[in-house]
């Protein structure tokens, strides 16, 4: 078969392709609002905590604040889904969590981002979101001021496998992608 290089840009080229179809299929006007990006992500029925975390999840990929995800915001939202390396996803989780944007995740940041992962992905995860949560702070808030820095959170997830495979595995969206792979078939 040809070579290494160009097939993987092939893939690329495609999947920009097809993901370019399923946006322009889903959203005529190019620009997604936000009750769209949650139709189009079969995310339709959300409590209020599992809506407050989609809503900031789509205020992180809404780059320019208009209010609306255009294409190259989408584009770029599932490479850093799908592609980004560990830090790069680490970054964005850190924005993600910091809900009030003060510099630093507290408590109950943590605790209602986990309480909206849980509610969405309904995993039958044995740990409580308050368990999880606990155990975060047990071991990576270093300074003990009930609050996580961007350096204790980057730092304390990297250096723990377990947290790390935790906290990778509960933004993988896998759920997203393979609705997305599905409409390639
Ligand atoms: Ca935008
Ligand atoms: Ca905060
Ligand atoms: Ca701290």
């Amino acid at each position: 078969m040809g070579n290494n290089e160009s097939s993987l840009d092939d893939l690329y080229a495609c999947e920009s392709h097809q993901w370019y179809r399923k946006f322009m299929t889903e959203c005529p006007s190019g620009l997604l609002t936000y009750y769209e990006f949650k139709q189009f992500f079969g995310l339709k029925k959300l409590s209020e905590s599992s809506d407050a975390y989609v809503r900031s999840m789509f205020s992180t990929f809404d780059m320019n604040d208009d209010g609306f995800i255009d294409f190259m915001e989408y584009v770029a939202a599932l490479s850093l889904v799908l592609k980004a390396g560990v830090e790069q996803k680490l970054r964005w989780y850190f924005k993600l969590y910091d809900v009030d944007g003060s510099g630093c995740i507290d408590r109950d940041e943590l605790l209602l981002i986990i309480r909206s992962i849980h509610a969405i992905s309904r995993t039958d995860d044995q740990m409580s979101a308050e368990d999880f949560t606990n155990m975060v702070f047990d071991k990576i808030d270093v300074n003990g001021d009930g609050e996580l820095s961007y350096e204790e959170f980057m730092e304390g997830i990297q250096n723990d496998e377990m947290l790390l495979e935790k906290f990778t595995a509960s933004l993988d969206l896998s759920h997203i992608v393979s609705k997305i792979h599905g409409e390639m078939v």
